[in-house]
């Protein structure tokens, strides 16, 4: 159903027949709620949080488009995060079991503010759907739809916020020996040495080539959160610790412990649309109990 929060912004909420919910703003087209069948919240959304334009909503899933970081000259993340998307009211009909999904489609267009900083006529849909099992899948498809002959070039990431009970018991699987981008040194190339990601200080990570399936077990909880990705090759694992929590006026200082970003994303090939291409990158994610115990 649609309401207005407290400040006046507009929310969708999505219900699945077991219980499992979503909450989407309009404002960024940001999901900023997932609970399970025992209304336990699996997204981070910090109690700093603004819910105030044009700041960007802190937690839940930040769309980054079409710019990554400040991989570029637009503002950190690019606009699409900071802008009022509108509800599709009679979405194309849904392929697969739709009579299963609650789904809802948003839609950005560039605005004449954006086409001055970034030139390009586009049309992103995003479709946000609660499957059978409490599964939340978000499909972008981002069309250019120039009429001066002009392509485009963008990076994108899904930039999730998973709930975690304690961030020192988080492993994340899935991402063994794969090359990443250290954000921490220059951006500079490595190679993942652990056989599974620990966390004792800051991280902030594009690794590249990654699989379609990562995993991030929360050990503490028993329960593992499964991302599956198409199109989106890349992963970024942030966590800001301490000192960069205590930095950040939107995030508690000691909030870090109780979050984790792992972000599909395609950052180390941008994506370049010809005039009436389009772009589709998908995530699904899910949370499974799981009988993880370290070692296994
Ligand atoms: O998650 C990767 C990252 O680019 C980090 O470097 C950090 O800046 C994070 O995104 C949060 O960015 P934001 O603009 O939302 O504060």
């Amino acid at each position: 159903e649609q309401c207005k929060d407290p400040n006046g912004l507009d929310k969708i909420i999505l219900r699945e027949i077991r219980g499992f919910s979503a909450q989407v703003y309009l404002y960024g087209g940001q999901v900023t709620s997932w609970k399970n069948e025992h209304g336990e919240e699996l997204l981070f959304v910090s109690s700093k949080a603004n819910f105030k334009p044009p700041k960007p909503i802190r937690g839940g899933i930040p769309i980054c488009f079409p710019q990554f970081s400040n991989h570029g000259s637009l503002e950190q993340h690019g606009f699409a995060r900071n802008r009022f998307w509108t509800l599709d009211p009679n979405p194309p009909p849904f392929s697969t079991n739709s009579h299963y999904r609650a789904f809802i489609d948003l839609i950005l267009k560039n605005s004449e503010e954006d086409t001055k900083t970034w030139p390009h006529r586009f049309e992103f849909r995003l479709r946000i759907t609660l499957g059978p099992g409490g599964d939340l899948m978000l499909t972008s498809r981002i069309r250019n739809t120039n009429t001066d002959g002009k392509s485009f070039t963008f990076t994108f990431a899904y930039h999730t916020y998973f709930s975690v009970t304690d961030i020192s018991e988080v492993r994340v699987e899935g991402l063994e020996t794969l090359d990443y981008l250290d954000n921490l040194k220059n951006r500079e190339r490595f190679t993942e040495q652990g056989d599974a990601i620990t966390f004792e200080s800051e991280m902030d990570k594009v690794y590249l080539g990654t699989p379609t399936k990562i995993a991030i077990i929360d050990h503490e909880r028993k329960r593992t959160y499964v991302l599956r990705k198409d199109g989106l090759p890349d992963a970024v694992v942030w966590n800001p610790w301490d000192k960069k929590s205590k930095a950040l006026p939107d995030f508690g200082d000691e909030e870090y412990k109780h979050m984790l970003c792992v972000q599909s994303a395609s950052i180390e090939k941008a994506i370049t649309l010809k005039p009436g291409e389009e772009w589709k990158g998908r995530q699904e994610i899910s949370a499974v109990a799981s009988s993880y115990c370290s070692g296994q």
